[in-house]
């Protein structure tokens, strides 16, 4: 098989690039990643003799409809992927993330490609912290920052070109995912790597938010079963029943480097803040008898606390450029 995947140099297309390269040998990977400041070549250095690796845009219809012609199933990982950056200029947000996703479907759509659309939780909305349901395949779309809006428009080009043109396509949403290779923008890393510097974690207001955490390891055994196995046209929830609010992540990590639980910082909140996200991934369950493996929270974080340690040179580069646009942004303790 020859597969496209976009997106690979960055946190969850890294990952599953280096679980194909692992288990699937009969796999030949090209990568395409613009490598924006979330996009790293580091990520795939182990690998790097292994895959072949493009640098363009998924908006680049050319490029795309060359790389395409040449796949025969294309993963769509690529997006700009942070909320807050959403926030502070949601241009690129309409750019990748739908212009983008249109080139690619074009392309698949002209190449009779098989297509898998990456996507997240976050195009539901989200969950009051007192309602005890969880999203499922037939909950409405309700987004509500602009990068939760733009990946619901990519989801929705994608059912588009499913009914109306035949494009043999599945979409999947995901959970919150931790574990290696992820940016020191996102919650996990920022607050492991404020610790080996000696910094207090910071907490977006009160804390109480809830995210339903998966290991991307088990995102990425999702995909891969979607991808095989899946009914064209469907979509499917990937969620682990990893329910956490913030607070309690943080005093976990802090448990791990020996600090008090209160040693923490309040910082502005995020506005808009989705207040809870909880995945039902009955369907990919039964249909498709996927499970997934990191079933214990904490021994994953442990590991991927451990991992930080030990990869301080993939990470450095971008913590000091990180801290700064938090602040410039606007945020402070309260
Ligand atoms: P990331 O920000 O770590 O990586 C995104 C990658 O896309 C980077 O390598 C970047 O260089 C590349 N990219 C950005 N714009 C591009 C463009 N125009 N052309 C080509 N490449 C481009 O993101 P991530 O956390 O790995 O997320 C990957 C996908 O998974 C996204 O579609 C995201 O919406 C989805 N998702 C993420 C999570 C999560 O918890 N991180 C959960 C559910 C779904
Ligand atoms: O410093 C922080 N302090 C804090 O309290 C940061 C960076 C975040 N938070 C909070 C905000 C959220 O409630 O932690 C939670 C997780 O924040 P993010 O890591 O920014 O993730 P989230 O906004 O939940 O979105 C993530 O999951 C869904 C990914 O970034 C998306 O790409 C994915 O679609």
């Amino acid at each position: 098989m020859r597969l496209l995947v976009t997106g690979g140099a960055g946190f969850i297309g890294a990952n599953f690039v280096h679980r194909t390269v692992a288990r699937r040998p009969d796999v030949h990977v090209t990568v395409l990643d613009k490598l924006t400041y979330a996009g790293n070549r580091a990520s795939l250095a182990p690998i790097a003799d292994r895959i072949e690796f493009v640098q363009g845009d998924i908006a680049d219809a050319a490029l795309v409809d060359r790389l395409v012609g040449g796949a025969d199933a294309v993963v769509h990982f690529a997006a700009e992927s942070h909320n807050d950056n959403s926030l502070a200029d949601p241009w690129p947000f309409v750019q990748t993330n739908i212009v983008g996703t249109y080139a690619l479907l074009q392309a698949v759509r002209k190449h009779e490609a098989r297509y898998h659309h990456i996507s997240t939780d976050e195009v539901y909305g989200d969950l009051e912290l007192d309602d005890p349901g969880a999203f499922n395949e037939s909950t409405p779309y309700n987004p509500s920052s602009p990068y939760s809006a733009t990946k619901a428009s990519s989801d929705l080009l994608v059912r588009a070109w499913v009914r109306s043109f035949g494009v043999r396509a599945t979409i999947s949403n995901c959970s919150n995912n931790f574990g290696p290779y992820q940016h020191v923008e996102k919650f996990i890393p920022r607050q492991i790597t404020n610790l080996i510097d000696g910094v207090r974690p910071r907490l977006y207001g009160a804390g109480h938010q809830v995210r339903d955490w998966i290991h991307v390891d088990d995102h990425n055994s999702a995909v891969w079963e979607i991808l095989q196995r899946g009914r064209i046209g469907q979509t499917y929830l990937i969620g682990a029943d990893g329910e956490r609010d913030n607070k309690s992540v943080v005093q976990l990590i802090l448990e791990a480097f020996g600090r008090a639980p209160d040693d923490f910082d309040h910082v502005t909140d995020r506005p808009g803040h989705d207040q809870r996200y909880a995945i039902d991934a009955t369907l990919l369950r039964t249909e498709l008898g996927w499970e997934p493996e990191y079933r214990d929270f904490r021994k994953g974080l442990d590991a991927t606390i451990e991992w930080y340690r030990e990869n301080e040179s993939w990470w450095r580069p971008q913590k000091a450029a990180t801290e700064h646009a938090y602040v410039s942004a606007g945020e402070q303790v309260i």
